[in-house]
């Protein structure tokens, strides 16, 4: 839909053949991202600006030429009206059943439901979509985290209601439900804001690498390994007890300021783990520097395609057509 210099929503050219991943390596990723935030405000184009008509094209060509597609949603404070990073406390409490926002927010569930149902390929089949709602609850940032905003309760009858009311009522049986803390690591957390298995198909999380002022690429690269692998072996054991699937589910550094960190750092932080699939967050064709996939001419582009897609260890998405 959009890469780092480039953007179809402005350029008109709605193809779907452009990919900075491809234009790298020559294949298409597997996984391909979308956000559904702002489409409960009933506009034409979701947060970041996509035409809500594209997203669904995107979807159903990447899923047409067998790839997977992941729907996250940030949508805005249903109670204040701010954005999802609006963390104002009690938010969830106001939308749960009895709450004074129920009947709103059961409007834009109603919103995704109608969206999502129209994701159909050309024999008019509902195609399967991983839904990845109330992500990173652990941390501090969103509205329905579970560290002030709400709490694990609270949250696991959010996602609850959110599944009975797409899959129940909605008739929503396309979807493969993922979720996704954040790299805490307070596991007694992600086990406690946890819906049940009955309500989750996939179990993975989200984490970034950073780096200090003063730090080396290697010293981050680092505790970025540690720390994945820290918590992929916590969710290796969880998902062997749940029976559930297990993923990166997302990942990056922003700017992939490391010459060399798909093959020092990502390869060697999933390195063993049997994932299923790691999603890279997306490149921004009107922010230069939030990128975190490689396209043509950055610095990371050779060891991408020579280290880490060449590595006979990672799987993309060929254009057999
Ligand atoms: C965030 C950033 C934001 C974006 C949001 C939803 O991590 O990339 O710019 O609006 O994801 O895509």
């Amino acid at each position: 839909m959009y890469g780092h210099t480039w953007n179809a929503n402005t350029d008109g050219d709605f193809s779907c053949e452009r990919s900075d991943i491809k234009a790298v390596c020559g294949d298409f990723p597997a996984i391909l991202g979308l956000d559904l935030g702002e489409l409960e405000l009933g506009g034409e184009r979701n947060l970041d600006g996509n035409l809500f008509t594209y997203i669904r094209d995107a979807a159903v060509k990447h899923y047409e030429r067998g790839g997977l597609v992941s729907l996250s949603w940030h949508p805005r404070n249903p109670m204040t009206g701010g954005d999802a990073w609006d963390t104002t406390p009690g938010t969830v409490a106001t939308i749960l059943p009895g709450g004074a926002n129920h009947d709103k927010f059961m409007g834009w569930l109603d919103a995704v439901a109608d969206y999502i149902s129209t994701f159909k390929d050309a024999g008019g089949n509902p195609i399967p979509l991983m839904f990845r709602p109330w992500h990173e609850h652990d941390a501090g940032w969103f509205w329905w985290g579970v560290k002030g905003p709400s709490t694990p309760e609270e949250y696991n009858a959010l996602w609850v209601m959110t599944w009975r009311y797409l899959r129940e009522e909605r008739g929503l049986d396309n979807l493969v439900w993922v979720i996704s803390p954040n790299e805490t690591g307070q596991f007694d957390t992600w086990t406690s804001a946890y819906p049940g298995d009955e309500y989750v198909d996939v179990v993975g999380f989200d984490c970034y690498e950073f780096i200090g002022p003063e730090e080396s690429f290697e010293v981050a690269n680092e505790r970025y390994v540690a720390n994945i692998r820290r918590c992929l072996e916590f969710q290796t054991e969880f998902c062997k007890e749940h029976s559930k699937v297990l993923a990166l589910t997302e990942t990056g550094f922003e700017g992939i300021p490391c010459p060399d960190w798909w093959s020092s750092a990502l390869l060697k932080a999933v390195e063993g783990f049997p994932i299923s699939y790691v999603l890279t967050w997306r490149n921004a064709s009107d922010r230069p520097g939030h990128f975190y996939g490689p396209f043509e001419g950055c610095a990371c582009a050779d060891d991408f395609t020579e280290n880490f897609y060449k590595s006979g260890k990672t799987l993309f998405l060929k254009d057999l057509k």
